[in-house]
């Protein structure tokens, strides 16, 4: 039996390790935002400072701290992808494009010829500035992210890099972003730009245009002195203050360029920036796309970027709009990882948004109304997943607010916060201010709750107890539907001496158990059962050599599995592997044990345990 007693190399196992072996290891809570808040710069034209060095001086703490309080205090924001393929929704030539409608050019092998005829009908004359930027206020957005120019290299601006601008080339010739500026700081929004500094399918040396044999082939430094750089200034330069530059879609280029490029910020000392210029620029944040992290990064800010529908440009064909419930639930998952939202929104070619859209963000508002509080300001909280929710956090001086939200209203009126430790000092609705009761059990704390729940969505309890939240930890046990998944972050990996080590790596944002080289390295995961019986067992994995073979055990129990190739170690696939019968309850170890002889690398992304006889519909 391979040696138990070797310490994973990786601190989020390593702290699971230590819970494991001193059962009420307290795990202390949260890491609290600085609550400072920043200068508000409220004149228009500020002084621009040559950017000159190509280092970003090195900022302390405490100033990049000061710079993104008020973004971490925000939580959530509105993200707009507006452009020149809005005017036709996503169809070409009669022809419905797949994917994103953004992309259409790309998508369609537009030429450039062609795709400026729509920019020729580009004329949202029922656009107001004021109304739209009300509606983000009203939905409880704080920040607004507009695509200045994406990948199709339309200027939503009046560009003095191109007359490729809404203001010289469209019927429209209003600079949208200027009047969307404004609105912004009229009504305390603040404003940032997405811009694409890499890719564009219009302009000479910009990535991405291999469909359009008319376009000429320069060097993307040119690209970027002749086109990026200019517009990026004008943009941190002609439009008062602004919030947030959110570049997208690195690409390779060179140092010159990315510095040129990055050394702009400094036009604006408060701008906070995203992780997407390139490589080597981590911004102020960490960016998703489309997916919630299952994780927040450890001791990162981070923000998801999510489409309210399936596309961020308006697409005609697209009906498959998030319900309020989903988005308001993401608000708090997200917020309830430490991480902010940024929702985006697809206006039309005449410049508003669908009624969709438009009713799922004023009923995010009347949620936000009643419930802000426990999303603006808050920061994580040792409740990770709790089975009736998520769980965000605020500190108040020797107390610290629990707010709870509850997603599953609890039928038998008990709502227990498990492993939490600390005094209650009280426990009320957000919604009507009834106060709670609230009693200490053996599991943590329980909450006696009403028997209809104020909101269908999400109801939210504050719950003020004293101090900083102490979580026992728990170890993972299979929820109501019988079901625990066990995720490759949460495994303890166990390296033999001397050989390449298995560790964890990821593909698409998702980690796995990688570099499993050694018949002799295996991973384990401790988890508690409470309900015997028949498990199935699956694995969410790749092997890319013809077949991989190993054993999976539950304390004496196993079952012996073997996978054919996956095709490739990027290609995930779930495969059944049998059963396990687990006669008894209580805490259990889970392995993964290669076959001696038998063994070929593969990836593991997860394993889930199943009890059979338990339905979907349980
Ligand atoms: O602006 C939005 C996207 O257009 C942009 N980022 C967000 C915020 C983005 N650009 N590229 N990507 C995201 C990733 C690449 C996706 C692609 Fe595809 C897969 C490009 C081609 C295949 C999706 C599917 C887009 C076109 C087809």
């Amino acid at each position: 039996m391979p040696d138990r007693n070797k310490q994973p190399r990786f601190p989020s196992s390593l702290a699971r390790l230590r819970s494991a072996r001193h059962g009420l290891f307290v795990l202390v809570a949260v890491v609290f935002a600085t609550s400072r808040t920043t200068t508000q710069h409220l004149s228009a034209q500020r002084p621009a400072a040559q950017p000159t060095a190509t280092q970003q001086p090195t900022e302390s703490p405490d100033a990049n701290a000061s710079r993104i309080a008020w973004w971490r205090e925000a939580k959530f924001g509105m993200f707009v992808h507006w452009g020149v393929y809005s005017v036709v929704g996503g169809q070409y030539k009669g022809q419905e494009l797949p994917n994103s409608a953004e992309w259409m050019m790309a998508r369609g092998k537009i030429p450039i010829a062609e795709y400026e005829q729509y920019a020729k009908q580009f004329n949202p004359t029922a656009f107001d500035a004021d109304k739209f930027v009300g509606l983000a206020k009203r939905a409880g957005m704080k920040y607004l992210v507009i695509t200045a120019k994406h990948h199709d290299g339309f200027a939503m601006f009046d560009s003095k890099a191109t007359a490729y601008n809404v203001v010289d080339f469209s019927p429209f010739g209003r600079d949208i972003m200027s009047e969307l500026a404004e609105a912004c700081q009229k009504q305390g929004i603040k404003f940032g730009f997405y811009y694409s500094q890499a890719q564009d399918w219009h302009h000479p040396g910009g990535f991405g245009n291999g469909w359009d044999k008319t376009i000429k082939r320069v060097s993307s430094d040119q690209y970027v002195s002749e086109k990026a750089v200019p517009e990026v200034r004008q943009l941190l330069t002609e439009y008062g203050p602004i919030g947030i530059f959110w570049w997208d879609t690195p690409r390779a280029m060179s140092e010159a360029a990315f510095n040129s490029l990055h050394s702009l910020t400094k036009l604006q000392p408060d701008v906070l920036t995203n992780d997407r210029l390139g490589e080597n620029f981590p911004g102020d944040y960490k960016t998703f796309e489309r997916n919630i992290p299952r994780q927040a990064p450890h001791g990162k800010d981070w923000e998801v970027c999510m489409p309210i529908s399936g596309s961020w440009g308006y697409k005609k064909s697209d009906t498959d709009f998030k319900s309020t419930r989903t988005l308001i639930r993401n608000l708090a998952d997200i917020a309830s990882k430490g991480g902010n939202y940024l929702l985006n929104v697809s206006p039309t070619g005449t410049g508003t948004l669908l009624p969709q859209a438009v009713e799922r963000l004023e009923q995010i508002g009347q949620w936000m109304q009643t419930n802000g509080e426990s999303i603006y300001g808050t920061t994580a909280s040792l409740i990770g997943k709790p089975d009736w929710g998520r769980c965000t956090a605020k500190a108040t001086g020797d107390s610290t607010a629990l707010y709870l939200h509850v997603f599953d209203w609890p039928q038998d009126g008990k709502l227990v916060i498990r492993g939490l430790e600390n005094d209650v000092q009280s426990a009320s609705l957000l919604d009507g201010g009834q106060i709670l009761s609230t009693q200490t059990v053996d599991d943590g704390v329980l909450v006696s709750v009403p028997a209809d729940p104020p909101d269908a969505d999400d109801s939210v309890i504050k719950l003020v107890v004293s101090g900083t939240p102490e979580v026992r930890s728990l170890l993972p046990t299979p929820g109501k539907d019988g079901v625990l998944e066990l995720f490759a972050d949460q495994a303890f990996i166990h390296n033999n001496e001397g050989s390449r080590d298995a560790g964890l790596r990821e593909h698409d944002g998702i980690p796995h158990v990688g570099y499993w080289l050694d018949d002799q390295a295996w991973v384990e995961w401790e988890i508690e059962i409470r309900e015997p019986g028949v498990y199935q067992v699956s694995a969410v994995m790749s092997v890319q050599e013809s077949q991989t073979e190993f054993r999976v055990s539950v304390n004496d129990s196993q079952l012996s599995a073997s996978v054919p190739s996956t095709g490739s170690y990027g290609r995930y696939v779930r495969r059944d592997l049998g059963t396990i019968r687990v006669s008894q309850a209580g805490r259990k170890s889970v392995r993964v044990i290669p076959a001696p002889g038998s063994w070929q690398p593969m990836n593991l992304r997860q394993l889930t345990l199943k009890r059979e006889g338990k339905t979907d519909a349980d």
